[in-house]
């Protein structure tokens, strides 16, 4: 048996009821094979078992007390995977559907994609199945210093850093941040996606949502083609969703559906972006309050974002939001780009069928590497204790999405799957880390 196969039947039978770290393995393992052939110090090494197994797993009680005085109890989780070529970096994700399973999934995707960014950061992830929907700020707030309260022990400037993910923006990032301050003594950039007043970095509320765009246009420039008068479907209406559909807006495209997890809404003339951002950003309101604003815009309640017409979809919600059905959908009406905002947006069979049919696909690793990489900037500037301009970040992003696009698709050129980007991030992802990995020893 092939060495991936092996460790990928092992790794599944070691991680059971584990259904999304099945699927990230899954992944990237089966894509890795022909660069594994070609170097058997891999297997020599025994990197893949390696690079399977988190580093380290930490799960914990997070208790706090809501508006009515009652005792509520979540599970926090960091899952450290892997440090070879960096200390751990990854959001954290508040949302009730967080397990080890969803954790573990993000935190593999982590390594190969911090890898890519070319800057030195490792792979890690948290979050809790706590749902700050619906809770008051003194929720959220006596929520995330209770969750700090057990985490401040495990991260650290030059250990492990988080930053956001779903459920996670600048309000929780605040509230944990002044926690850990407390707790720890240390003015520190612990965290990234932190405020302006007190060290965050400009472009990091749009880094994700920018950089997936970015992805996005020197894939529609390798056909010739730009954003101009194009659609463009987004799911979504969060942090990524917003900053990709302006974005793209910039980009003289038309943005024409956005959703959330009640339903979607279109609206033919282009989506208003700053409407979106007031609803969302503001009043933490539901996507269907958009047609207060736009006569002409319809709402579909658990309607299928992906059955609007468009020539670039982009997916910015959660994992697996995309299956056979929705790709079908997208390969009926003529799409062309799909680039990945939300981590493993689309299922294994969803994404064969969009790249058998066709369609130009980029992984999550790849197109949504610029909210780390900014990350990683923001902890640059901290270290050194200076800031740079927007324009001067925007810049060093967009540079970094160019050499994600074009070292992703050389890997896969180079081991016989030309326009495979999902196998080409993958295997450029992997080389650096099971490099250092080699090099540090047994570790
Ligand atoms: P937000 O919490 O800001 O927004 C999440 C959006 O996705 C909301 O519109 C939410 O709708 C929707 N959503 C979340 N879960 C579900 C679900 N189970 N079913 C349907 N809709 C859902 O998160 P972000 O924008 O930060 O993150 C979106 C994706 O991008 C995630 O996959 C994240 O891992 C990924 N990502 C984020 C980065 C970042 O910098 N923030 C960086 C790289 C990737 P509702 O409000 O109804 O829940
Ligand atoms: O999935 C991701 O890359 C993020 N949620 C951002 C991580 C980070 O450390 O900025």
């Amino acid at each position: 048996m092939q060495y991936t196969q092996k460790i990928l039947e092992q790794t599944i039978k070691k991680n059971p009821n584990e259904p999304e770290f099945h699927q990230a393995i899954t992944e990237i393992l089966t894509t890795l094979q022909p660069f594994i052939n070609e170097h058997p110090q891999y297997e020599k090494e025994k990197v893949l078992e390696r690079m399977v197994e988190p580093e380290r797993q930490i799960i914990f009680r997070v208790p706090w007390v809501d508006d009515k005085g009652e005792i509520q109890v979540n599970r926090g989780y960091r899952v450290q995977s892997n440090s070879a070529i960096g200390p751990y970096k990854g959001g954290l994700r508040f949302h009730p559907s967080v397990n080890l399973s969803v954790i573990k999934f993000l935190s593999f995707e982590q390594i190969f994609k911090n890898s890519l960014t070319g800057l030195p950061i490792g792979g890690g992830k948290g979050g809790a199945d706590f749902d700050p929907k619906g809770k008051s700020d003194r929720e959220v707030m006596a929520f995330c210093q209770s969750f700090i309260n057990e985490l401040y022990r495990h991260i650290g400037a030059d250990w492990d850093i988080p930053a956001g993910d779903i459920g996670v923006g600048g309000r929780e990032i605040g509230f944990m941040y002044g926690q850990y301050k407390r707790l720890t003594g240390k003015y520190e950039g612990a965290f990234t996606g932190k405020g302006l007043t007190y060290g965050g970095s400009l472009v990091r509320t749009e880094a994700t949502g920018y950089g997936l765009v970015y992805m996005a246009e020197n894939m529609l420039h390798s056909k010739g083609i730009s954003f101009e008068d194009k659609k463009v479907a987004i799911s979504g209406s969060g942090n990524v969703a917003i900053y990709a559909a302006q974005k793209a807006s910039q980009f003289g495209a038309k943005v024409v559906t956005m959703s959330d997890s009640n339903g979607y809404v279109y609206d033919p003339d282009g989506m208003d972006i700053d409407a979106i951002k007031e609803i969302k950003e503001k009043r933490r309101g539901r996507i269907k309050e958009y047609l207060e604003y736009r006569k002409n815009a319809e709402y579909f309640e658990n309607g299928l974002v992906w059955s609007v017409p468009c020539d670039i979809a982009l997916p910015c919600a959660t994992q697996n939001e995309l299956q056979e059905d929705g790709a079908k959908l997208l390969i009926k009406n003529g799409c062309i780009v799909v680039a990945e905002g939300s981590n493993m947006s689309t299922s294994l069979e969803a994404t064969h069928l969009l790249q058998n049919s066709g369609v130009f696909f980029a992984p999550g690793k790849a197109a949504n590497a610029g909210g780390v990489a900014v990350s990683a900037l923001e902890m640059a500037q901290n270290s050194s204790r200076i800031s740079w301009s927007f324009e001067e970040i925007d810049c060093k992003l967009r540079n970094i999405m160019h050499e994600i696009y074009t070292n992703s698709f050389e890997a896969a050129e180079k081991y016989g799957m030309k326009g495979n980007l999902v196998a080409g991030a993958n295997i450029a992802g992997f080389k650096k880390v099971a490099d250092a990995m080699i090099q540090q020893g047994t570790v």
